[in-house]
């Protein structure tokens, strides 16, 4: 098991001491009100800070939804949005910043703009220029699995076996991006909850996400709030939390090195139990000295 990321610029994110917490910040028009451009940027920071005081090891920063159903937005709508807010974040803070992108010019912009790592939830799938753009940075890559696109791809999610599905995506894209000269070190696989999923494809992924394990490569999860815990819970969007709390420990539990979150102080007491449990876990089943 590989034991941290490399970020450009020589800086180091160690996944072994602890599991990271990523907060999610969503620049959308349904998520910050646009009142302008200052305004929304202004929010976005103020949220930012939130998230870092509370304790985010790293930020996400997201400029199209990719909700179930979502229209894409064009590259330039999207880079308008999140570009300024990751100069901005850069500025003023050492945080390591994520773009959430699929689009090629949108993360080539991040990067210029002091992105540290690519999160692409077609996992260099949709925009076949991405592969470019990530071979010319050192940047950590979250190679997502989904099936279909944001478009379409609750309308008629299908498996055979989720996991070895999900298990052979992950190696089709380790062979894939080592064979085009992206360094292993720099790979993160995350099983999309969610995206192209149905409530009993998201259990079992979660469930069984040890399964999900290639080439030694650390696993991130983003559950929270998603709709497969309001189905679980029968609860709306914005009571989800608890639900979503206990999904980030139980992933942590399962061997989760980074979990994609909306609340951050809840999610590390999570994970922080997570943890220890895995500890305990490994201490009683391989024995004193492992
Ligand atoms: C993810 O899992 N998800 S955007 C629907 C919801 C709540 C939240 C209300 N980007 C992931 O957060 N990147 C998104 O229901 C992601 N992994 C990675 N790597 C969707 C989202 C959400 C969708």
């Amino acid at each position: 098991m590989t034991d941290e990321l490399l970020l450009p610029g020589r800086r180091r994110l160690s996944l072994t001491e602890r599991p990271l917490v990523m907060g999610i910040l969503n620049i959308t028009s349904d998520s910050f009100y646009d009142g302008g451009r200052y305004l929304v940027l202004d929010k976005a920071l103020k949220y930012a800070e939130s998230m870092l005081d509370a304790g985010a090891d790293i930020i996400d920063v997201g400029g199209e939804s990719t909700r179930p159903g979502a229209d894409a937005v064009d590259a330039s709508e999207e880079a308008e949005r999140v570009i300024p807010v990751i100069r901005a974040i850069r500025e003023k803070w050492l945080v390591p910043v994520s773009v959430d992108t699929y689009k090629a010019e949108v993360a080539k912009q991040a990067l210029e703009a002091g992105a540290d790592i690519i999160n692409d939830i077609s996992g260099l799938r949709f925009d076949k220029a991405m592969l470019k753009v990530a071979k010319a940075s050192e940047a950590p890559l979250v190679v997502m699995h989904i099936q279909g696109t944001p478009k379409d791809m609750q309308k008629d999610p299908h498996y055979d076996d989720v996991v070895a599905e999900v298990r052979r995506y992950f190696q089709e894209r380790y062979d894939t991006l080592t064979g085009a000269g992206i360094d292993a070190s720099r790979i993160v696989f995350d099983p999309g909850i969610g995206f192209g999923k149905r409530l009993e494809h998201n259990l079992a992924l979660i469930s069984r996400l040890d399964e999900l394990v290639v080439e030694g490569r650390p696993i991130m999860v983003g559950a929270s709030r998603k709709s497969f815990i309001g189905s679980v819970l029968d609860k709306d969007v914005e009571d989800r939390m608890p639900g979503s709390v206990a999904v980030a420990a139980i992933a942590v539990f399962m061997g989760a090195s980074i979990v994609r979150v909306h609340d951050i102080a809840a999610t590390l007491q999570a994970v922080r139990m997570g943890m220890v449990l895995r500890a305990a876990r490994a201490k009683q089943v391989e024995g004193p000295g492992v």
